[in-house]
């Protein structure tokens, strides 16, 4: 089997089965050593395919060639045609024939001058820990601060100055599916602003076609909600904008923010293939205009991918944070120890979360990483939305989730947060006044040597 990214209540048992590769911080072009390539070899992905990115100057000549030293056949584009925005040409999700091993179908193309590089369709799993899922505790500790409860993000002093709105910014959800009709995320479930529902045309052109609320890539249509299922993707919704003040169920740290959703976790998780064209889907949608400021990713797995990588510095040019979940295998994810990806990528716009609970120590699961785990947030015991099931129908519903799934959207609604309080803002500030705040105000000792900032997040002052 390969690699597929997969949400937290699976990762970790699989992330603790699976080692990952190491890789030093500046290994862009460096060789593997032959431990790293296996290790990277035995990471999970999708059997007999390949991810293949072609050179910029590649002809349609050279591609069949590199095809045909493994039989291999296109599956689909991986980037849209038009957004080649690097200094890279296609990238395409390519099935190779059967008697060759990854390793193998690898080695057969790589020192092919057409191509850059070829990585295996990676598994990735999704970031959180279930813990009794559907007991509501009562406490959303995560959003408080008091005497008893000072672990806390702060956003309920930040709500008490005022700082509730985020309806001007767009957030993307790179999950599984979000429950856009939940009563308290339904106000807040944003729409593709150019597309049309429903008229079977791709009125944005953006290669999706009726992709009003995001787009489904794993199932390949425009329905992002698909049922119970979808629980892990509406619960990080919750948390980072459940609907404020109506009386009723959770509070985002936004109160109101549009949230659009790129599903690529199914039930078996989600491929590199999708992953990539996931974050492609959010650079593309903000370079026609759409106020994207960040995107959630509570989501990991897999072996060292540059196309994945490269994704994510689309996004940085394009002004998108990637807030990335640490990962929940208690592991040390330096690049010097084990690193974890996404999360343990270099990329400049990306902001790892380890996972606190709310006595301030780091939950037991939780990754950690001097390097490249940023700032921890709360993430055990985190009440918000999911779908429920009432007589066969799929109903409203809240449940208690633990993991650094459930820490990482606190991170990213404060990221639409100060956003909002500051528009025009580019994507390092508001990265730097996350960091800063969470190192200068809210030191925390069981993050000291485990994350960049030894802090947690603090949003009072937004
Ligand atoms: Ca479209
Ligand atoms: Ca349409
Ligand atoms: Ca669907
Ligand atoms: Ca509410």
């Amino acid at each position: 089997m390969n690699n597929i990214f997969k949400r937290h209540i699976l990762a970790v048992a699989i992330m603790a089965a699976m080692p990952m590769a190491i890789y030093a911080e500046d290994s862009r072009d460096r060789e593997h050593s032959d431990a790293q390539r296996e290790r990277d070899d035995k990471a999970p992905a999708v059997s007999g395919e390949l991810v293949i990115q072609f050179k910029k100057d590649a002809t349609d000549a050279d591609k069949a060639r590199v095809l045909g030293k493994i039989g291999g056949e296109v599956k689909e584009n991986v980037k849209l045609k038009d957004d080649q925005n690097n200094d890279k040409g296609d990238a395409d999700l390519v099935r190779h024939r059967p008697e060759f091993t990854r390793a193998a179908a690898k080695a057969e193309i790589e020192a092919d001058p057409a191509v850059e590089y070829a990585e295996p369709n990676y598994i990735y799993t999704h970031d959180s820990v279930s813990n009794d899922t559907y007991q509501v505790s009562g406490q959303l500790w995560g959003m408080q601060n008091s005497p008893t409860n000072i672990y806390g993000s702060q956003a309920s002093t930040a709500w008490a100055n005022g700082a509730t709105n985020c309806g001007t910014v767009y957030v993307g959800i790179i999950d599984e599916g979000y429950m856009y009709t939940h009563e308290d995320l339904a106000a807040n479930a944003g729409k593709n602003p150019k597309e049309i529902a429903g008229n079977k045309i791709d009125d944005d052109k953006n290669g999706y076609v009726d992709d009003v609320y995001g787009w489904d890539f794993d199932g390949k249509n425009s329905s992002v909600f698909d049922g119970i299922q979808d629980d892990h993707g509406t619960h990080v919704a919750g948390t980072i904008g459940g609907i404020g003040g109506n009386s009723k169920g959770v509070a985002g740290v936004c109160w109101s923010v549009q949230l659009l959703n790129a599903k690529f976790l199914g039930n078996a998780g989600g491929t590199l293939a999708n992953a990539i064209k996931a974050v492609d889907y959010f650079t593309n949608l903000k370079k026609q205009g759409v106020n994207i400021v960040a995107t959630n990713n509570s989501w990991g797995g897999g072996g060292f991918s540059q196309g994945l990588k490269d994704a994510i510095e689309r996004a940085n040019a394009a002004g998108i944070l990637f807030v990335a979940a640490a990962g929940n295998a208690a592991t040390n994810i330096d690049n010097s120890a084990t690193p974890s990806y996404p999360a343990s990528y270099d990329n400049a716009n990306i902001i790892s979360v380890a996972s606190l609970a709310s006595d301030g120590t780091l939950s037991s699961f939780s990754n950690y990483g001097a390097t490249s785990v940023d700032l921890g947030a709360p993430g055990s015991g985190i009440i918000s939305t999911v779908p429920t099931t009432v007589k066969g129908k799929i109903v409203s519903g809240y449940a208690n989730y633990s993991g650094t799934s459930m820490a990482t959207p606190h991170v990213t609604g404060a990221c639409a947060l100060y956003a909002a309080r500051n528009p025009g803002v580019s994507a390092a500030d508001i990265k730097a006044a996350v960091l800063g705040d969470a190192q200068v105000y809210a030191q925390t000792p069981s993050l000291l040597g485990k994350t960049l900032t030894a802090g947690r997040l603090n949003v009072s002052r937004f």
